[in-house]
């Protein structure tokens, strides 16, 4: 054993080595996109002078004094040349907190800044927020939609788990100080809001998931859209759902908007996740969806089924079986980050570029909705692809 000093500067040797760790792609892809090796941010990522207290009189034994459970849904936008993270960090107590990380070339290196971020409360405050949506807004502010969750007073004496959801906003120029706007009044429970980039017809344009319970979709159809006179008193008056829920598909039980989409010459990118039940519990994947530029209500490519779910390390963690995405950079020469969390524990890397993203949703057939439909696509690709290979 050696000193204490000798103690504290191991452990700092050992988080540096951590954070210098080079990432890199993974080789076998399906062309759509890559995956990266490492995750980009794990618990462990979290700064050594966050967990322990390092004066040897209050600490003798150099315990982890507050601990860090997972870090996860992260907002990503691009920041003075950075590859910046709004993370979902999770203590060992349950709560979730957002704090930035930021890395010089989006793939490792990802750093936090010292101090969480300190996001002041709503007139009602809430147990736990989480899964910001990052948008820089045209109107010149930067915009984080999250979710902030409460106890549902109304659940019957002993009824500890149920919750509501509500959409809370906050807004910042400099990323350091948050300015608390009330959270969004709507009808129904809200998670997953996310507020689209530009005005559209002179509004400010927010992606919704209406739900009628806190787990329960209900009658809630799918991705809504609805658009808001002033986000410093943002209320819902009228919701369209732009992207419905389907039997039998990877949005069966719920779906809900990505980060904000990407506009392209082609029209709005959109990344999402679906969910599905079954045996296990509840199975979430990642899907894309393009909207028209002209109407960014209508959907016009859809491609079946699921763009990313979780492969190995990634279905094992906190709620297994889970690949969820917030938070996505597109560079200025067309290469698009998709940063993930898996199974609500650590976030990852995907790489792809805006040509490819498109062309999938694009090219890629839609989801005829049953078995029969199905085996109609396959058996046209393959007749189209035999006639190939015999002029091979
Ligand atoms: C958790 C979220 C989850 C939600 C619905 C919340 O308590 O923090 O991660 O999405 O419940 O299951
Ligand atoms: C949800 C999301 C996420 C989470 C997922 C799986 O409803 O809002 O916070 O990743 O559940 O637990």
């Amino acid at each position: 054993m050696g000193t204490f000093k000798d103690e504290v500067l191991t452990l700092f040797q050992g988080y540096e080595e951590l954070i210098a760790l080079k990432n890199e792609p993974v080789l076998e892809n399906n062309g759509i996109f890559t995956r990266y090796k490492n995750p980009v941010l794990t618990a462990a990522h979290t700064p050594v002078f966050w967990r322990y207290d390092l004066n040897e009189k209050t600490n003798p034994h150099l315990m982890e004094r507050i601990g860090m459970n997972a870090t996860m849904n992260s907002g990503a936008m691009k920041w003075n040349g950075k590859y910046l993270l709004v993370v979902r960090v999770e203590g060992v107590d349950r709560k979730s907190f957002f704090a930035i990380a930021e890395s010089p070339n989006g793939v490792d290196n990802f750093r936090f800044w010292d101090y969480p971020v300190t996001m002041p409360e709503d007139v009602i405050p809430a147990t736990n927020i989480y899964d910001m949506r990052l948008t820089v807004h045209e109107d010149g502010w930067i915009y984080g939609i999250f979710c902030a969750e409460r106890h549902d007073n109304t659940a019957p004496a002993g009824d500890l788990s149920s919750a509501t959801a509500t959409a809370a906003i906050a807004r910042t120029k400099d990323l350091k100080t948050w300015e608390r706007l009330p959270d969004l009044k709507t009808k129904s429970q809200q998670r997953n809001v996310v507020l689209h980039p530009e005005f559209i017809e002179g509004k400010y344009a927010l992606y919704t998931r209406p739900q009628d319970g806190f787990i329960d979709a209900g009658s809630g159809g799918g991705i809504g859209w609805a658009l808001v006179e002033d986000m410093t008193q943002a209320e819902v008056m009228e919701e369209k759902i732009i992207d419905s829920r389907f039997y039998h598909t990877i949005k069966e039980v719920k779906n809900g908007e990505g980060p904000h989409p990407i506009k392209t010459s082609k029209g709005w990118l959109h990344l999402a996740h679906g969910v599905r039940a079954c045996a296990a519990g509840l199975r979430y994947v990642l899907y894309m969806y393009m909207t028209s530029l002209e109407d960014p209500t209508k959907v016009v490519a859809s491609p079946a089924g699921y763009f990313m779910a979780p492969e190995g390390e990634e279905r094992i963690g906190d709620v297994s079986n889970v690949l969820f995405s917030n938070g996505w950079i597109a560079d200025e020469d067309g290469k698009v980050f998709i940063y993930y969390a898996s199974s609500d524990t650590r976030m990852h890397v995907a790489t792809s570029t805006l040509d490819k993203l498109v062309d999938y949703c694009m090219n890629t057939p839609a989801d005829g909705l049953k078995s029969s439909a199905s085996v109609e696509t396959l058996k046209k690709m393959i007749s189209h692809n035999l006639n190939l290979m015999s002029k091979l």
